[in-house]
């Protein structure tokens, strides 16, 4: 087990995680030029996710963030005294979730995530061992400082085609423990309890005998496990698990692992993307395919008697 002792405090939805050795550690890294996939399938299985540090080409992931943060830039968002590439947001500027810089007009990233001969397609290609399709959406996050996402599973919002897809956290930006990345909790992808209740959950569903049913309209209900990281953490008997992240890395996890973001307590913006990967001839979740895919939006929505 590696030792936390020199570990921050970090904080997550304004809760401090819970430090010691017992509650905070460090994700592992597995060596990631490693073409053995069977290795990496094991470790895939054992810990729900793949820790791969300098996978991708820095060059591609800092074009990918000059241009997200052109953008923001170009928006008003940014502290015009401070060069572009710090990410120092404007006073009282609030940003948080931004798909919509990733979709359209943004080359560099959709190079970077989904060129067929890119580094992160050729690795699931291996590690899939076969053809593999990307999701069209991609979830950009520009975190300004603040509180971070709370903890999750990814199935519960795309769960309608294969499980055996996985999130890939790419951050464009050197991340440290003050600016917040993603936190994974050590070993909650196998916890069956979790997989037959909260995993069975789709967050596009509504009781269409319940005409009055919020959910029919609402978007993205009831995805989130909890906004208490130490109360989760606790009930599952585990650690939160992070890293400093450097351009480059990635983290490839599984939709049954819980996980979150921790609260950005710098003064820049954090921006990471997650997309999704699995093999073409597996089932797709319509939701998030296509030039414009519907999401949560109403055209994602699915009755069901309850
Ligand atoms: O970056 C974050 O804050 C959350 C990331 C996440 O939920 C994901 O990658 O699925
Ligand atoms: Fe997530």
């Amino acid at each position: 087990m590696t030792t936390t002792c020199a570990l921050p405090a970090m904080y997550s939805c304004g809760h401090k995680l819970d430090d010691g050795d017992s509650f905070l550690g460090l994700l592992e890294s597995p060596c990631h030029a490693s073409s053995d996939r069977e290795l990496l399938q094991r470790q895939m299985a054992q810990d729900g996710y793949l820790f791969l540090r300098g996978c991708l080409d820095k060059e591609e992931v800092l074009t990918a963030r000059r241009h997200i943060l052109a953008q923001l830039a170009a928006e008003g968002q940014l502290d015009p005294s401070a060069p572009l590439m710090s990410a120092k947001p404007k006073l009282g500027a609030k940003l948080f979730f931004q798909p919509e810089l990733a979709q359209k007009n943004n080359p560099p990233l959709q190079l970077l995530l989904y060129h067929p001969q890119g580094n992160l397609m050729r690795f699931f290609s291996s590690f899939l061992d076969g053809e593999v399709r990307h999701f069209d959406f991609t979830w950009l996050r520009c975190i300004s400082p603040g509180p971070a996402t709370p903890s999750h599973c990814d199935i519960v919002y795309m769960g309608r085609g294969t499980r055996k897809l996985y999130t890939a956290w790419v951050p464009l930006g050197d991340v440290d423990f003050k600016m917040g990345g993603l936190m994974v909790l050590e070993n909650s992808h196998k916890n069956e309890r979790l997989q037959n209740t909260y995993g069975q959950r789709d967050v596009d569903t509504y009781c269409s005998n319940r005409p009055d049913d919020p959910a029919r309209t609402a978007s993205g209900l009831n995805g989130w496990l909890s906004e208490d990281p130490n109360h989760i953490r606790h009930s599952l008997g585990s650690r939160w698990l992070t890293a400093e992240y450097r351009v480059g890395d990635v983290v490839v996890f599984c939709m049954d692992l819980v996980h979150g973001g921790i609260d950005n307590r710098s003064d820049r913006i954090r921006i990471s993307s997650d997309s999704r990967y699995q093999l073409a001839s597996e089932p797709v979740d319509e939701r998030w395919i296509g030039e414009n895919p519907p999401g949560h939006s109403l055209a994602g929505k699915r009755g069901r008697v309850c």
